[in-house]
């Protein structure tokens, strides 16, 4: 069967899935936005595993438990602070995806959210955000096709729209 992606509107936190994903900073140790929901729900213990793992390099991805959240797993990773395009930044968000879909492959994870990662406090477009985050996803699926489930878990009903647009028919 191939992996089902979708697209929802919801808190990332609520989701009983394998794997969450965190858009977290380079220290791991919490933050505002997604990364402070996921360890209010996670509860302390997360941030004590957090401080085992020394950190992340932008872009690079890291895996926890999830503690009290019902996802099984947290899936940290460091999206680039947008600035203006011409340091990387794509190639930077893109290899957040990546590395966070080959870290679940190997721990067996089948269902995943990602959150919109990048687009708050650090500022990234949200439509070259969405379009780097499924044309990324879609190419690891042609390697490594192993999950059943893939969802971008979008806060708002505007953020939704957006990637509901570029996931829409015709453009894939
Ligand atoms: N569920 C799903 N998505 C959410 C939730 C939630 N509970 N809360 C916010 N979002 P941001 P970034 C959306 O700022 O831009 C932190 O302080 C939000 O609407 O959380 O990668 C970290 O520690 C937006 O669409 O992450 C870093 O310092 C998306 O999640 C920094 O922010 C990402 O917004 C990372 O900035």
């Amino acid at each position: 069967m191939p992996t089902e992606i979708r697209t929802l509107q919801a808190d990332i936190t609520t989701l009983a899935l394998d794997a969450i994903v965190n858009a977290a900073n380079n220290s791991l140790l919490g933050g505002g936005g997604v990364d402070g929901a996921i360890h209010k729900a996670a509860g302390p213990r997360l941030l004590e595993a957090c401080k085992q793992l020394d950190g992340c390099k932008t872009g690079e991805a890291k895996l926890t438990e999830g503690f009290d959240l019902p996802a099984r797993y947290v899936i940290h990773t460091v999206g680039p602070v947008w600035e203006g395009g011409k340091n990387n930044e794509v190639a930077l968000l893109a290899a957040c995806y990546r590395n966070s879909l080959q870290l679940a492959a190997r721990h067996g994870i089948r269902t995943i959210a990602f959150p919109s990662i990048s687009t708050g406090a650090y500022g990234f477009p949200l439509d070259l955000a969405a379009d780097t985050a499924l044309q990324t996803v879609f190419t690891a699926l042609e390697d490594n096709d192993v999950f059943d489930e893939i969802s971008f878990c979008c806060y708002s009903a505007e953020d939704l729209e957006v990637y509901q647009y570029m996931l829409g028919p015709g453009r894939r």
